[in-house]
């Protein structure tokens, strides 16, 4: 299909927001051409085509630049409606609304507050982040509930916002000191249904990767 063939993504392997992409691109089942950045050396294309914050992920749909990662899978799902299993969010305007709304907390709450406690020492200040971290998380774990799903039965726009932060749970033992299976058994549970779909299992990289890449940059930091 020739619109397909439009699709470029500039990404970099370990970045949960590239990830997302690849994920809802996988979703839908579409062919696209992959290419990773160097992000201490950004490509041209790059920087042409997110001039604002010249950042991975940029989608090119037939040379047309859409950034910032929840946008790129809302999106996806609205160009390409009838592709994948279901759609990525739910027709039902507040269900919808529902939704974005905890991407949107995902980023804010969760990632922001992970990025900025794999940059701590032990300390005071990593104590009171890690405190918001499990915050956030145990916010999420209650909005999760018995559900499959983020969505219900529906695998959608928060499962995919969330599921990349699952491969850096195994960094949190050795940098954070905490386990979030024995924390948060419903968030574990639903990572590993995540996994088992082919989109997730393509897409994550390996937890010890991730650890690694983690642990060298905490040394170039001198925080570790
Ligand atoms: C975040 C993208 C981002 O931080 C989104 O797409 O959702 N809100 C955006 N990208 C990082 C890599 S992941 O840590 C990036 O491109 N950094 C390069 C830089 O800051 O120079």
């Amino acid at each position: 299909m020739a619109a397909e063939k439009e699709l470029k993504l500039l990404g970099f392997w370990i970045s949960p927001f590239n990830i997302r992409c690849r994920i809802a691109l996988a979703e839908k089942e579409l062919e696209y051409e992959y290419k990773e950045e160097n992000l201490a050396e950004k490509s041209e294309l790059l920087l042409k085509s997110n001039p604002v914050h010249k950042k991975i992920p940029v989608l090119l749909h037939h040379g047309k630049p859409i950034c910032e990662s929840l946008i790129i899978v809302q999106y996806i799902d609205e160009v390409f409606p009838s592709r994948g299993k279901a759609p990525l969010l739910p027709s039902d305007p507040y269900a919808r609304a529902l939704a974005r709304f905890w991407a949107d907390f995902i980023d804010k709450k969760t990632f922001d507050c992970a990025i900025r406690l794999s940059r701590l020492r032990k300390g005071e200040e990593r104590e009171e982040t890690k405190k918001e971290l499990t915050e956030n998380l145990r916010t999420l774990e209650a909005v999760l509930g018995e559900n499959k799903y983020f969505g219900g039965e529906d695998f959608g726009l928060v499962d995919i916002a969330l599921v990349p932060f699952t491969s850096w749970f195994y960094s949190f033992e050795s940098f954070a000191d905490f386990s979030v299976e024995q924390e948060f058994p419903k968030l574990a549970a639903w990572g590993k249904r995540c996994l088992k779909r082919e989109s997730v299992a393509q897409s994550l990289p390996d937890p010890k990767k991730v650890s690694e890449f983690i642990s060298s940059r905490r040394k170039k930091l001198g925080v570790e």
